[in-house]
């Protein structure tokens, strides 16, 4: 958690999805500082509701609930579905159905801008060698990259057509330390990550744009150049966790897919096996 936050408070009210996962809990108590109300949802059960709070359990796949959902709110902060390679069906009900439900009940809900938890394995094709940006083609590593990439097409479609606008993250590996050697690379602290939704929501002109959500890694695989209008300027850095992460991985096997590609162990997980 930040010392202070970073804005006083902006938000009348505010929506998180998949606020039961891991990186749901780490922002609801951030978030809350940035709304008179936080509405948190999820799929599976919450912890009970605190002031300023109002929790619902709901299937992001159900439309009239996220219709209703999606009443009374400002901006959405939108980390719900399905976060790992799966088999196809739970990631049609979150990451297809559920993102579509969400746009339709912000363009119906008059809601202006969302922050998507896109993911890196949109990327995930693409070498470790090589560094992509907000420009670079998708090349996604599996069915969940895939749906990724579809909730950007999304997001995409309902700036172009109807001016909402979406802030695309295409989150590294937030969590609470680096532990791989790839992990260098894709890092993102949770400070950093409150950041950077912060600067999300608060950035005065958002539009369509994608972000990677890293923090300052030297060895990143991403340029964030084309998204400096968000402001989001990372404190945090994986290179200090260097020794320690070299340490228990020394070599790297340059005959190993899950060691080249930027998506790691996700370009052979999965029903494809
Ligand atoms: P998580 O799996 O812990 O949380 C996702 C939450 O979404 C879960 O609580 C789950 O119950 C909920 N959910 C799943 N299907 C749902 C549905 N049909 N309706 C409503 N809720 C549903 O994942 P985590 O790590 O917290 O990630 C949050 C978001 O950020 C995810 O969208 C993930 O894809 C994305 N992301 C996370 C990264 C990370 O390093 N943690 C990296 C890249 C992307
Ligand atoms: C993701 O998209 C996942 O949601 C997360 O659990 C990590 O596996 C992360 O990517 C990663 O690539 O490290």
């Amino acid at each position: 958690m930040l010392d202070h936050p970073l804005t006083p408070i902006t938000f009348q009210r505010l929506l998180l999805t998949g606020a039961a996962g891991g990186l749901g809990r780490v922002l609801r108590p951030r978030l809350k500082r940035y709304c008179a109300s936080l509405r948190l949802t999820d799929i599976a059960p919450l912890d009970a509701a605190q002031v300023g709070e109002e929790c619902v359990q709901m299937d992001l796949a159900d439309a009239p609930a996220a219709q209703k959902l999606l009443q009374g709110v400002d901006a959405v902060v939108h980390l719900g579905g399905v976060s790992t390679e799966q088999t196809w069906e739970p990631i049609l009900a979150g990451n297809i159905v559920g993102v579509y439900n969400l746009y339709e009940a912000a363009r119906k809900n008059g809601v202006k801008r969302v922050i998507f938890a896109s993911s890196n394995h949109v990327m995930g094709f693409w070498r470790q060698d090589q560094v992509v940006d907000a420009d670079s083609a998708p090349r996604p590593d599996g069915l969940y990259g895939l749906s990724k990439a579809f909730g950007e097409d999304v997001a995409r479609l309902y700036w172009d057509r109807f001016g909402i606008e979406t802030l695309v993250v295409r989150i590294g590996s937030s969590f609470p330390e680096p532990t791989t050697r790839r992990m260098l690379a894709t890092w993102l602290s949770y400070d950093d990550l409150e950041r950077l939704v912060v600067s999300g929501l608060t950035a005065p002109v958002v539009g369509w744009s994608v972000i990677y959500g890293i923090s300052d890694n030297a060895t990143a695989f991403y340029d964030n150049t084309k998204a400096r209008h968000i402001g989001y300027r990372p404190r945090d850095s994986a290179d200090a966790f260097r020794p320690q992460v070299e340490a228990a991985q020394p070599t790297i096997d340059l005959s190993d897919p899950t060691q080249i590609y930027q998506g790691g162990a996700f370009v052979r997980a999965g029903h494809f096996e």
